[in-house]
């Protein structure tokens, strides 16, 4: 193919590549949604609808995406890991970012009618942010997914207890606001417990816990995998599989349910369970039932 003279352009693309042999965190969130919400008349503080939507489009896109071994969400924004040995080829900050974005928000927007039929979408429609940033150690991802699941309780008991003042207790925001000044999490179970008979621990674990997204396998008794996290750290370059290694797991991927839980992803528990999880090694498919 003949140069043309415009061809120069091409050297302004500059190399966005994330470092190998890390964990990718694509994170995207809600553009606008404290408007977008109020439009479309979600519950408060927790509409169970657009949550599940949520869900639903995550679900999709750790579907289409198998480099994806882990999705995590609450509210508008969800978190989606790509294992460590993703290719490198994958391994660019935008291809990444508008891949899941864009992936994503299609999804929300197809599927919008089935959880939302009585609010039709008209602009400004839903759009979604996005970002890549590299983990590298298990220690560092773990404690970014501790650190979502935390912030989850955190604004939920929050938002659980001012919600029950201004709904039940007949407060305005500013006198719910005041009320929880300076208030720690012990004392908002209290103010749900004694004011509203609220027990906050009976509150739906979707709510309390968040939404966690995953290839399901048969789980593994914990004792059996303790040094799941260090093998893993120890894998400094991708593991290069026969052909037929690399089809057999693809096959067995392909074959697992991808699961929508709402679990303690903090506890060591989850993971020795689910050695697949960091490990990127399918586990046993779990028989049709
Ligand atoms: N009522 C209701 N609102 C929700 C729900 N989930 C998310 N939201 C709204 O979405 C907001 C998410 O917070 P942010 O992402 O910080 O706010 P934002 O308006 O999306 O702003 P940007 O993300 O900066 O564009 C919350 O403050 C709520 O207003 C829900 O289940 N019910
Ligand atoms: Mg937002």
């Amino acid at each position: 193919m003949a140069n043309s003279k415009f061809e120069y352009v091409k050297h302004f693309e500059q190399p966005d590549q994330l470092l190998p042999n890390t964990w990718v965190v694509v994170r995207l969130d809600g553009r606008g949604f404290t408007k977008f919400s109020a439009k479309h008349g979600f519950e408060k503080p927790n509409d169970r609808r657009a949550l599940d939507l949520m869900n639903a489009a995550a679900r999709g896109v750790v579907t289409e995406l198998p480099d994806i071994t882990i999705a995590y969400g609450v509210s508008d924004e969800y978190s989606f890991v790509f294992h460590k040995t993703c290719s490198l080829f994958e391994r660019r900050s935008s291809k990444l970012v508008s891949t899941v974005v864009s992936t994503f928000t299609a999804y929300y927007v197809h599927l919008w009618s089935t959880y939302f039929p009585d609010s039709p979408l008209s602009p400004p429609l839903p759009s979604f942010d996005g970002r890549a940033v590299c983990y590298p150690s298990v220690q560092n991802l773990r404690d970014y997914l501790s650190w979502r699941q935390v912030d989850c309780h955190i604004n939920n008991l929050y938002n659980t207890t001012f919600w029950a003042l201004i709904q039940l207790g007949g407060m305005d925001a500013t006198e719910a606001e005041k009320s929880l000044k300076g208030t720690y999490s012990a004392d908002k179970h209290e103010i749900l417990f004694s004011r509203f008979s609220v027990n906050y621990n009976n509150e739906p674990e979707i709510l309390r816990k968040g939404s966690v997204i995953f290839r399901d396998y048969e789980l593994v008794e914990p004792d059996s995998t303790q040094n799941i996290m260090l093998e893993v750290e120890k894998l400094a370059e991708p593991v290069q599989q026969s052909k037929t290694q690399a089809e057999k797991d693809k096959k067995k991927r392909a074959k697992a349910p991808i699961v929508v839980q709402h679990l303690d992803i903090i506890k060591d528990d989850f993971w020795d369970r689910r050695p697949w999880l960091l490990s990127n090694k399918p586990g046993k498919v779990p028989k049709e039932t």
